[in-house]
């Protein structure tokens, strides 16, 4: 057997020692653009990251909502395969048929349909905006829209004449009841409006619509869409009924593929990629993974995967180690990794981005995956607690939690993820079904994610990824000194008056 001279690491036992900030090094100038996908030297990637965060290939993490919840942040989901192809096609055909101020239309709504109606109906259907006609059909004359479940939205007089509400806001734009849908779709979206006013017959105000995080042009330039206006949106795709289900996404319109595999150092992978470049051309976009050493990685990338995932055991539902053993700390697999890609840079002059999956516990786990060299990150856990992952909130003694399982659970029962190609069913779980605190909405979270980390790398005097990648100084941390990082000797205040 071979053994490892040094125990692997993970992410908790790193600290970063902070370097020389120059008057530059403020967070807003911070730029978190990261390539998603493979590109030559000189070239840019064909797709690139806003931000370095990716959602967990999970059923309990990412459908068409979540995708569009990170895309407008300027991440991106990777949709859940452990589902029909079908149903993971339509969920890219919703991702991709939703603008931000699109208007969609539903015949239940009736000029006499109540505000709270038409957002209850909103939470069951899904849509983003919804339009009231006077006769409750797609071609009708507008009355009204209304936006999204993350929306804000404000009651106001039926008297109230829209011009007293057009004052404080420069982007308001006012349709009219004569508006016709199609007029009121270019509208929200060219004018990048966050306000509406719904108007009724005789043209008074009956509601206005906006955002709650209206922040001007600034929240557009981060989202995540390509040249017609869509949001992007990945998929999870496996070794096995490839064939069948990567032409159905494809049609859909997903814009990226990812073979999702507890264990990617094999034949059955280099097989997937192979067949869907050959029959689809280079310009199809498939990570593969996972894996947790520079074998694993540079047999992944002669195969032709477009990124790698790194990452096995790590996640905070996987019993993978416990179950089988295998493994390796998350910190120590990604510096192997990273640093395989690098040298496979200097040979090849390809640079195949590498995604570390799993085992994010604090935000600042985020900075040092980086520094380690991560392009992005996959996160489960994370994303799962908020308002927009697919799963219910429940009330535990007082406190809200969101369900959270793995896909190696048997509530997943995602038998393609986790067997080699023998049994066609799981025989034993490699992943747990928990709950996880409720966080809020996915927006404020990401921004206070996000806000630390541009914080950090001031701090280690870089301004991008690049930068931070070629200036970091990591050490590793002993256990006691892990202790003195916390508040110690101390007695927390709330101890006291708690009694
Ligand atoms: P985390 O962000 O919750 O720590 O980890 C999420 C990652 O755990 C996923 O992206 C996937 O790679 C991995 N995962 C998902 N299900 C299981 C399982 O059931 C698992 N064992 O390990």
């Amino acid at each position: 057997a071979f053994y490892y001279k040094e125990p692997s690491h993970t992410f908790g036992e790193y600290l970063l020692v902070p370097g020389y900030s120059s008057d530059k090094c403020i967070p807003a100038n911070v730029s978190l653009k990261t390539p998603l996908t493979k590109f030559k030297k000189g070239e840019e990637p064909a797709l690139s990251l806003n931000i370095p965060m990716v959602s967990a290939i999970m059923q309990a993490v990412s459908d068409d909502r979540m995708a569009i919840a990170l895309a407008k942040e300027g991440g991106l989901s990777f949709l859940y395969g452990s589902q029909t192809p079908e149903q993971e096609a339509q969920m890219v055909k919703k991702v991709k048929s939703y603008k931000s101020g699109f208007v969609s239309s539903d015949s239940n709504i009736k000029p006499t349909t109540t505000l709270g109606e038409i957002l209850a109906l909103k939470e069951v259907t899904g849509h983003s905006t919804m339009a009231v006609t006077e006769d409750g059909t797609p071609t009708g004359k507008l009355l009204g829209i209304v936006t999204s479940r993350d929306y804000r939205v404000t009651r106001m007089s039926m008297d109230t004449p829209v011009s007293e509400f057009m004052t404080p806001f420069e982007k308001l734009v006012y349709a009219d009841a004569g508006t016709t849908l199609t007029e009121a779709n270019d509208i929200i979206w060219e004018s990048k409006l966050n306000m509406l006013p719904l108007v009724d017959k005789n043209q008074r105000l009956m509601y206005m619509v906006f955002r709650k995080d209206y922040t001007e042009d600034k929240e557009f330039e981060n989202q995540l869409i390509d040249e017609n206006k869509r949001y992007r949106v990945g998929a999870g795709i496996n070794t096995r009924d490839y064939a069948e289900r990567v032409p159905l996404l494809l049609d859909a319109g997903v814009d990226a593929l990812c073979i999702d595999s507890s264990e990617g150092y094999s034949e059955w992978q280099r097989i997937t990629l192979d067949y869907i470049h050959k029959k689809f051309g280079p310009e199809v976009k498939v990570g593969a993974g996972n894996v947790v050493d520079r074998e694993g990685f540079l047999f992944l990338a002669k195969a032709g995967a477009d990124f790698v995932k790194v990452g096995i055991g790590g996640g905070s539902i996987c019993i993978t180690r416990e179950t089988k053993g295998i493994g390796r700390g998350q910190a120590t697999a990604l510096i192997d990794v990273c640093q395989a890609r690098d040298e496979y840079y200097k040979e090849t002059g390809i640079y195949v981005p590498v995604c570390s999956d799993g085992g994010i516990v604090h935000d600042y786990h985020i900075t040092l995956a980086l520094a380690m060299g991560a392009d992005f990150m996959m996160l489960g856990r994370y994303f799962s607690r908020f308002d927009e992952s697919p799963t219910n909130k429940v009330k535990l003694n007082g406190t809200f939690y969101k369900e959270y399982w793995g896909e190696g659970s048997n509530r997943a029962r995602n038998w393609q993820r986790y067997d080699l190609g023998g049994a066609s069913k799981l025989s034993f779980e490699e992943g747990v079904d928990s709950y996880v605190p409720y966080a809020g909405p996915l927006h404020d979270n990401v921004g206070i994610t996000l806000s630390k980390v541009r914080s950090t790398m001031c701090n280690c005097g870089a301004l991008n990824i690049k930068e931070l990648q070629d200036k970091a100084k990591l050490t590793l941390v002993s256990s006691v000194s892990i202790v003195e990082g916390g508040s110690h000797d101390v007695i927390p205040r709330d101890q006291f008056t708690s009694r």
